[in-house]
């Protein structure tokens, strides 16, 4: 499922994409407006033709919405380097990420509201704060998380700005998938649909090379999450409470990002 619609979009991009250049000097082919659709009872999505390194995906969710941090270096104890380039003198990132989650107690209200309101139609987070861009050391790419209750199952809409195909993308929608599950156990609620909405999905220049090794790989079967049962609390989920279990995967293929 994750790999079909994946390796649909690169194909995509790669037939149809526009070529121009941007703010990283690196060109890219894009496309605009395309939407993955994960349906998570049925299977776990991430993708099995090359290796995502999932626990790597999981400790940068945490450190958004369960540590709200936006401390570079708390990152870079757990062996996370994902943010280094970013990183600024005081060793954050501005007011970006888990900074926004933790100013307007985002995840405590989604997570009330879910509970004792579920048929709002208001349940959102967003990263994307006006008054702070300006203090943000990278603008949030995946920025918004737009939330829906349908008969006991949990929904989740995820608006990215901006995709980079081949090195974040694939991390993306992971990482999401985690915190449906997450979110979901603490509020009683089966998982549902994640839409990943993509509003430039776009594949770099130098990445081109390598995507393409991917499109020929057959995919495997997708492996399970297997999330701690006994977590009760949002706050109390720790890394080990968090397993992909029967990852099979083609290997890993490298990519430079582009700063
Ligand atoms: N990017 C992602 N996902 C992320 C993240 C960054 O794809 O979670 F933080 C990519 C998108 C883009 C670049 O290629 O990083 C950000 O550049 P810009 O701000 O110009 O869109």
């Amino acid at each position: 499922q994750a790999d079909k619609q994946y390796l649909e979009l690169v194909r995509d991009i790669l037939t149809y994409g526009y070529y121009d250049n941007n703010r990283t000097g690196i060109p890219t082919k894009k496309l605009f407006g395309k939407l993955f659709t994960f349906d998570l009872q049925n299977e776990f999505p991430i993708l099995t033709t090359k290796f995502v390194p999932f626990k790597t995906a999981v400790k940068e969710l945490f450190w958004i919405y369960v540590m709200q941090s936006n401390d570079v270096r708390g990152l870079q104890q757990m062996g996370v380097t994902v943010w280094d380039e970013w990183m600024r003198e005081d060793g954050s990132i501005g007011k970006a990420y888990g900074y926004q989650i933790a100013k307007y107690k985002q995840i405590d209200k989604l997570i009330d509201g879910l509970k004792n309101d579920p048929q709002s139609r208001r349940h959102i987070m967003t990263l994307w704060n006006l008054d702070d861009l300006d203090d943000m050391a990278l603008q949030p790419c995946a920025f918004q998380t737009i939330w829906d209750v349908s008969n006991g199952h949990l929904n989740c809409t995820l608006v990215q700005r901006s995709g980079d195909v081949g090195l974040g993308i694939p991390f993306n929608f992971t990482q999401y998938a985690v915190l449906v599950h997450m979110i979901a156990q603490v509020t009683n609620l089966k998982v549902g649909t994640l839409n990943h909405y993509m509003n430039n999905a776009h594949i770099y220049e130098n990445h081109i090379e390598p995507v393409k090794t991917q499109l020929n790989r057959e995919s495997y079967h997708a492996p399970d999450l297997w999330i701690n049962p006994d977590v009760k609390d949002f706050y109390d989920f720790t890394l080990n409470d968090i397993k992909l279990i029967n990852y099979k995967y083609h290997p890993k293929i490298d990519m430079v990002v582009a700063i």
